[in-house]
């Protein structure tokens, strides 16, 4: 294995010529728990530390590696843990907004090429709560693909009505039903993990994340709980984690996750509502919020019938909120409380 079988590249090793100091090396963080790491390099998987100094010198919980990132790591005799001292840019980064009023936001990954999108087809499926995932992703950068699970749950016509109420709602993202109970859809599932490419899987908890793992490396290596009557699932995953898959690629497993709070940036909205994006170019005012501004695009396609009432109103709920969680703000901030909670944990950790 080399460091390229883990994603590296000429993009990660132009910014590692400049990071790099002397008697540190590339390696990828494959684990967090709280201020353990697990980082993975040609030789193998290694606990490792934040160096003091680094840190110190973090201003916020984005300085702080995150499951997927590239760091420069010093390595000790074998035994002891490895240092990490910095991180590299990311490409693509996963993130949201956590659950409250206050603008804090959380790492969910970095370095993703593609997210995978589970919906249960039993319970768990909104187009809402699909299009919230499908901004979060366009935010970060990453591709988005949906998977609709536990297929063996409904009769094959209510999953084609399923599927034409998202191609109606004007999602075109491409999109597989699969289901691990009767095996349906794995075949083309694992055609889509390309080697050295890393994936990641999110979606609401019980939509069997971890039991597509399972049946990928062909054993229960990781735990998986039933659903509740209203199939809502129990939180059964607690920490995310990276995966390499025999046949080359990666893999990140999420916590399910109660609460989707988008932060903004136009780049997530235009990403996954690009016939709105599109159509606001041919709007007179370029600042246009296509409310109620004369010579509107958006609004005119509304009343032709070409862009529908729904999807119109999810974005406009959609930009709201990213405008109300505004990115850039949130960058600007010194110290969030992500943060402040992060530090006392590897307090608590009994870190030096
Ligand atoms: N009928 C059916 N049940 C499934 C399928 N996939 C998973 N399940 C069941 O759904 C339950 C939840 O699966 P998990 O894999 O733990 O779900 P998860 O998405 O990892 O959940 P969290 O870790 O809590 O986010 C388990 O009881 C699985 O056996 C499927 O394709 N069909
Ligand atoms: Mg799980
Ligand atoms: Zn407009």
């Amino acid at each position: 294995m080399n460091l390229s079988a883990l994603g590296f590249d000429p993009w990660f090793d132009e910014h590692a010529e400049a990071a790099l100091q002397q008697g540190q090396s590339i390696a990828r963080v494959t684990a967090v728990d709280r201020g353990a790491f697990l980082v993975r390099n040609e030789h193998g998987e290694t606990p490792a530390e934040l160096a003091g100094k680094f840190r110190f010198s973090a201003q916020s919980i984005i300085d702080i590696p995150c499951v997927g990132d590239w760091c420069c790591v010093e390595f000790h005799t074998p035994g002891s843990p490895a240092i990490i001292h910095g991180i590299l840019p990311r490409r693509t980064s996963l993130r949201r907004k956590s659950p409250g009023r206050t603008v804090d936001f959380q790492m969910i990954a970095a370095n993703i090429d593609v997210a995978f999108i589970v919906q249960s087809c039993h319970y768990d499926f909104n187009i809402r709560r699909l299009e919230r995932y499908l901004v979060m992703a366009g935010e970060g950068h990453i591709k988005p693909f949906i998977i609709l699970s536990k297929s063996d749950l409904i009769e094959p016509r209510e999953l084609d009505e399923m599927i034409a109420s998202i191609r109606h709602a004007g999602i075109t993202t491409d999109l597989l039903a699969l289901s691990n109970t009767t095996g349906d859809g794995l075949g083309e599932f694992r055609e889509l993990l390309v080697p050295g490419k890393t994936f990641c899987l999110l979606g609401s908890s019980g939509v069997g994340k971890t039991t597509l793992i399972n049946r990928l490396i062909g054993r229960d290596a990781f735990d998986t709980k039933a659903v509740s009557e209203t199939g809502e699932g129990v939180h059964t995953t607690a920490r995310r984690q990276l995966l390499v898959l025999d046949q080359g690629a990666m893999l990140i497993d999420t916590p399910g996750m109660r609460e989707l709070g988008l932060l903004g940036t136009s780049e997530g909205m235009d990403a996954s509502f690009s016939e709105i994006h599109d159509l606001s170019l041919g709007c007179r005012f370029s600042d246009c919020t296509h409310t109620q501004e004369p010579g509107c695009a958006v609004l005119a396609a509304m009343d032709e019938g070409e862009l529908s009432e729904g999807r119109y109103q999810s974005y406009r709920k959609l930009k709201k909120e990213t405008e109300h969680h505004d990115l850039s703000y949130v960058e600007k901030r010194k110290k969030d409380r992500a943060f402040g909670r992060y530090i006392k944990s590897v307090q608590k950790h009994g870190k030096k």
